[in-house]
């Protein structure tokens, strides 16, 4: 069953939190404000900030139980859910909630080890918080032991109960986060205690990460699942102790818990006095609820063997290329002595505080103060993507090869803990590390679907070999669209919650038109439900029957408004749009020679508007040029003809014009996006792309009042109130921040060339795609993919449903299906026919991509054996989306 090389993350991001870039002079200003002791840094001033402790990812379940907190004092339910967790992860009858693990470690002194005690254990990190209670700590751990460095040595442990009293035994997983143990000798330990008459009391904080090296290293537990080995490792232990914000995921909490009632009615009697009633132990009902849903999740084998997998994965980086270290549990744990061996005082400070200058990656130092020479790099759980890691481990050997030049600290205030140390430096010249990776850590994870070949092919079956009609359950990567399929980040949620409802007129009201006219620059701001909704008013307001509205291309909700108020659509989009293999990299322009001789043929008069799409879907997501915008806008004004825009997706549009266009190089997309919008009359958009939400759109006017009127009266009878148009002040207030999020030049480029990343893997495999890539997807060619299976047996429709077969990915069709039949009933048959790979914005990594790639790939090597389809139900309108299909043999 389990280990192996896992290919992506079995999740997919339901939450981002949004990372921040210090410059260099801003991160000299912080260090030297911190006085070159990085713990004095906030998260605002940090890049990548690489501790574990609290900072994981949680799950979209775990993050639900936050909201279902009973803050009663006794009794919680949440208390209930926590017992319940324990019982079944960990196997233990009794538990004694605590605040975090050092309310579990007060408890511990004030029942089983009082002052005086002497605990033999494998770890020595806690000698900090025992020995100013008068506890000593016996350093038991087996030095010879090359694997599981974290074994007792028995003889050892022995010898040391023979001649002293010791008041238990203790002992870690993944001891001092470096020490793992075997199962073997856990269970010796065990029964060294039993005959000593001492209880074995284990600290299961790193259970988890201690599981994984017993299934991976130790004899004949390969085959076993982590949660079997977890509850074997807690059960063996007289007692728990367990620290919520580690393997739980939580950001605080903590707990004991035995089988023996008597150790229990000794902790329910204590903890009264440190922390809180038995019941909840110093812990708000919702982080016990957090705390119970997350211990329930931390054995799930995928999800453990994905954060093993990256946190070996970088230690390994970092170790090829020569870094003194010492494996971690959760990461790599720099020997800064080694690495910096000509600065002999606090190498580990200087080393932190150097990492922060060149790259703004924070690591911190912990505990007592010059006790060793390790800097921990860890790997908070879950938030960071393989890509980011790996630009962490690279930012730290670029400084490796600059060891030389780091400079020196001059204690300006010396203390016991590192977190009290303050320096005095100068700034070194170091090259700094520039990250080009997501500009965002993951906030919370929502699991995606593990099927296997034979469930997907009951449930292709089922859809009529139709992917719109698939069950999202049952799909693992999911690129139908990038329409409302956004993750929100965690400061659109902020004001998403703090909105205050009402039908008149909100906050976020205001602010959703404030932060619209700014960006666009138009004075006339209408919210509207979605984008389909706002064409439906403009095109209303603008057509006049019989008039004919010019447009790229079209999109179909786009055309079919602009239809049902009367007016004709004619495409004017350049000849290149048409043809899959032409590179021409403004492929989204308007042709002005045919839209010349349109006006030349009907009158300016006879023209409603031009209908003018940013990024052009239909056309594989293609953009228009600053200057065709330009020059569209300066043909139609003399005339009276009025431009609109679908700005849909008008920030990659922006994005490839800042790329592509070497006058924009250095333009920010915010300065792009307003110039652009500079050269038309009003738009639309569909907010479910640009917005980074999950529902809204716009519908905008630069500065005709009439029209601006004339919506309004539209918007009140079809979408809601004209303060609203139809959404919630939450989903407003998400929108007005949303908008801010989407003009970050950082997240715009990773968006948009994670289509190109995939689309250059599926070339370098030989799958035919369209070129260039563009905007929001990437579209494979199906009459190359599968040159042998006629258009009436739908090969697009075919190659959908064989990727989903091979790979649990779903895409959709845009090709014969899509298109539809003619006046005679004969399919369309389009020059297009075409499978699309559309990825949704921050939600999938490109482990998800490569995994997409490889699999696409695989169907490539196989294509010949693949064939077609048969309607067996079709619908007379939008066929694709209720059409049922059989495979054709
Ligand atoms: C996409 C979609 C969503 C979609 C719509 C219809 C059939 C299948 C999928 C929607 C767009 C769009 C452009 C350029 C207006 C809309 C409608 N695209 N303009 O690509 O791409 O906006 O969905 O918010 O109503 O999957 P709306």
């Amino acid at each position: 069953m389990p280990a192996t090389v896992p290919i992506h993350e079995p999740h997919k991001i339901k939450t981002v939190r949004l990372v921040c870039f210090p410059s260099l002079e801003e991160r000299k200003r912080n260090l030297q404000k911190a006085h070159f002791n990085v713990f004095n840094l906030t998260p605002s001033q940090t890049g990548f900030d690489m501790v574990s402790y609290g900072t994981s990812a949680m799950s979209q379940d775990q993050i639900s139980g936050q909201l279902i907190g009973d803050e009663a004092y006794a009794g919680a339910r949440n208390f209930e859910s926590l017992c319940d967790a324990v019982n079944r992860v960990l196997g233990h009858t009794y538990v004694c909630p605590t605040h975090n693990s050092l309310g579990a470690v007060k408890l511990m002194v004030a029942t089983l080890t009082p002052r005086g005690s002497l605990i033999p254990s494998n770890a020595t990190g806690r000698i900090d918080i025992h020995s100013p209670r008068g506890i000593e700590i016996a350093p038991v751990r087996d030095l010879t032991e090359k694997v599981f460095t974290g074994n007792v040595d028995l003889p050892k442990l022995e010898a040391l109960l023979r001649e002293r009293q010791a008041a238990i035994v203790g002992m870690q997983c993944f001891a001092d986060g470096q020490h793992p143990f075997s199962l073997e000798n856990l269970r010796a330990v065990r029964a060294l205690a039993d005959k000593f008459g001492l209880r074995l009391v284990l600290d299961v904080s790193r259970i988890i990460e201690n599981a994984w090296y017993i299934q991976k290293h130790e004899g004949g537990q390969a085959d076993r699942s982590i949660g079997d080995i977890v509850k074997q490792m807690s059960k063996t232990a007289h007692v728990i102790l367990f620290d919520g914000a580690q393997d739980a995921k939580s950001n605080t909490g903590g707990l004991l818990a035995t089988d023996n009632p008597a150790d229990h009615e000794h902790f329910m009697n204590e903890v009264v006095v440190y922390e809180g009633l038995h019941t909840y132990g110093g812990m708000a009902g919702r982080t016990m609820e957090v705390l119970a849903r997350g211990i329930s999740e931390m054995c799930d084998e995928e999800e453990v063997q994905w954060v093993m997998y990256q946190t070996e994965r970088f230690t390994e980086r970092l170790r090829s290329a020569g870094i003194p270290l010492e494996r971690g549990c959760d990461g790599a744990y720099v020997k800064a002595d080694q690495f910096l061996p000509g600065i002999p005082v606090y190498p580990e400070h200087a080393l932190a505080a150097a990492l922060y200058q060149m790259s703004g990656v924070r690591t911190v130092v912990p505990g007592h103060a010059g006790h060793g020479h390790l800097l921990p790099v860890q790997i908070p759980r879950l938030a960071m993507t393989t890509w980011q890691l790996d630009q962490v481990a690279d930012a730290i050997i670029s400084l490796f090869t600059q060891r030389d030049r780091v400079a020196p600290l001059d204690i300006e205030r010396d203390g016991a803990w590192n977190d009290q140390v303050q320096f005095r430096s100068v700034f070194a010249d170091l090259v700094p590390y520039e990250f080009n990776c997501y500009p965002f850590i993951i906030h919370t994870i929502e699991p995606i679907a593990r099927t296997n070949r034979e469930q997907r092919e009951r449930a292709i079956r089922e859809a009529g070999w139709n992917t719109f009609l698939l069950r999202s359950a049952d799909v693992s990567i999911d690129l139908l669209t990038d329409s409302g399929t956004t993750a929100m980040s965690t400061e659109q949620w902020a004001q998403y919650d703090g909105a205050h409802a009402t039908p008149a007129t909100s906050e976020a009201y205001h602010a959703f038109v404030d932060a619209m006219k700014e960006i666009y620059g138009y004075e006339y701001i209408l919210p509207t439900h979605q984008g389909r909704a706002a064409e439906q008013i403009q095109s209303e307001v603008l057509i006049k029957p019989g008039q004919f509205v010019p447009g790229n291309m079209y999109f179909t909700t786009t055309k079919l408004h602009q239809e049902l108020a009367g007016g004709i659509f004619v495409d004017v989009i350049v000849d290149e749009a048409h043809d899959p293999v032409s590179e021409f990299p403004w492929k989204g322009n308007i042709d002005i020679g045919k839209l010349d001789a349109l006006v030349a043929q009907h009158g300016a008069e006879k023209i409603a508007y031009i209908s003018f799409e940013f990024s052009v879907n239909m056309a594989g997501g293609q953009p228009a040029s600053m200057d065709n915008i330009r020059e569209v806008y300066a043909y139609c004004r003399p005339k009276g003809i009025p431009v609109l825009f679908d700005a849909t997706r008008a920030v990659e549009n922006a994005y490839f014009i800042q790329k592509r266009d070497p006058r924009y190089h250095n333009t920010h997309i915010r300065d792009i996006v307003r110039e652009m919008m500079a050269h038309g009359d009003g738009c639309t958009v569909s907010g479910k792309k640009d917005f980074l939400i999950n529902i809204g759109g716009l519908l905008a006017f630069k500065d005709n009042a009439e029209w601006a009127r004339a919506a309004e009266e539209k918007l009140r009878i079809y979408e809601g109130g004209v303060r609203d148009g139809g959404l919630p002040a939450a989903d407003l207030a998400a929108m007005a921040r949303g908008v801010l999020e989407m003009l970050d030049d950082r997240y715009i480029k990773t968006r948009v060339e994670q289509a190109g990343w995939l689309a250059s893997r599926l070339t370098d495999a030989g799958v035919p795609v369209v070129a260039p890539t563009g905007s929001h997807a990437v579209f494979i060619d199906v009459k190359r993919f599968l040159p042998h299976v006629d258009q009436d047996e739908y090969p697009a429709q075919r190659l959908a449903a064989e990727i989903y077969l091979e790979t649990g990915v779903r895409v959709m069709e845009r090709g014969n299906v899509s298109k539809g039949r003619d006046s005679s009933g004969k399919n369309y048959r389009p020059a297009l026919e075409l499978v699309r790979l559309t990825i949704p914005r921050r939600v999938y990594s490109n482990e998800h991509m490569r995994a997409v790639a490889d699999g696409i790939a695989r169907l490539y090597e196989r294509r010949d054996e693949i064939k077609g389809l048969k309607f067996v139900y079709e619908p007379p309108a939008l066929r694709f989306f209720q059409g049922r299909f059989e495979p054709i043999m």
